[in-house]
């Protein structure tokens, strides 16, 4: 299977740089690349080896396998469950409901799919700052560092309408700032992840083409709040990623990626956060493929009584996790 003998290449990549590769020094802090004519997507960094770079600039991710600690992870699970039964408080928190299950009358973690803008929770915050996690963040950032998006995922058991689903997209599409090769994604398994519960699935390389149309799919169950997809790539063979508890998958902005239902009885929860280099700077969307989920976040803002521009939403979502403040 396609899915399988990735995997085993991805992992075939993932030994620790030797000790040569330490004396290296970033020395291209924002645009990477040009001092090393091999290597666009990734920066010179002790923490990427030469066949782990390569391995990301020709497919846009990477699996680093038990870079988060079960014992955190098992808090992340705690907080979220005593999250949504409201026994802590949300702060800036906003928790997303499975539509699906709302209609059913699900509650608590049988109802919510995501907690989003987790970045100053006082538990949550721990992963946000590992500082093993962010040294692999450097490598695609650079030194100065901000937490940009910052999410929980939990897939509840499907209700039956394929709803846990996450369509096939590019995260570039919700993001108003650049350069694209200095944004990444971390994406921690906080339990084994696989076909059965709803894994990530790729479409390896996609990372260098542009950014495409995106929209709600037309599917039959229909599709939960603000989850676009790239159209016309339903079709496409993906690589499924199997992940094991506290393994972290780094990827490319652009990277097309979605994720399977949970078939299972059980709970398929992962902790993410997209990283930017603190010197990104923030685009103008109007009149671009962007401007549609703009006006989709802006709109979400308003309702909430808060009426923001795009921009000052990633703003407020932002926190410097290492280095220097910039222009982001
Ligand atoms: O965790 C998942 O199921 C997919 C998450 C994802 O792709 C996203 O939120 O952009």
């Amino acid at each position: 299977m396609l899915g399988a003998e990735r995997l085993t290449v991805i992992r075939g990549h993932l030994k620790r740089p030797s000790a040569s590769a330490l004396e290296i020094t970033p020395t291209n802090a924002v645009y990477g690349g040009q001092e090393d004519k091999y290597f666009r997507y990734t920066l010179p960094s002790p923490f990427l080896n030469d066949d782990q770079r390569q391995f990301y600039e020709e497919n846009g991710f990477i699996v680093i396998p038990k870079l988060i600690e079960d014992e955190l992870l098992d808090q992340f699970s705690e907080r979220f469950i005593n999250l949504c039964d409201g026994r802590v408080p949300r702060g800036g928190i906003t928790l997303m409901k499975d539509v699906s299950l709302m209609k059913k009358g699900a509650t608590g973690e049988r109802l919510y799919n995501k907690a989003q803008d987790i970045v100053y929770d006082e538990v949550f915050e721990k992963y946000f700052f590992h500082p093993k996690l962010l040294d692999y963040v450097s490598a695609f950032t650079g030194p100065n560092i901000k937490a940009v998006h910052t999410m929980l995922i939990n897939k509840p058991p499907d209700a039956g309408s394929l709803t846990s689903r996450h369509p096939l997209h590019q995260d570039l599409y919700y993001f108003p700032f650049r350069p694209e090769d200095r944004i990444v994604a971390a994406w921690t398994a906080m339990e084994r992840i696989n076909v059965d519960n709803g894994c990530l699935v790729v479409l390896p390389g996609t990372h260098k083409g542009r950014l495409h149309q995106h929209d709600y799919p037309k599917w039959e169950g229909g599709v939960n709040k603000a989850y676009h997809g790239v159209l016309g790539h339903d079709d496409y063979k993906t690589v499924a990623l199997t992940m094991e508890k506290g393994d972290t998958v780094f990827f490319h902005p652009l990277l097309i990626h979605g994720s399977g239902a949970n078939m299972t009885n059980g709970f398929r929860k992962a902790i993410s956060s997209h990283y930017a280099a603190s010197e990104c700077y923030y685009i103008d969307v109007k009149g671009t493929l962007q401007e549609n989920i703009s006006k989709e976040i802006e709109e979400m803002a308003k309702k909430k009584g808060i009426p923001l521009t795009m921009k000052e939403v990633w703003q407020l979502r932002s926190r410097l996790v290492r280095g220097e403040e910039g222009t982001l």
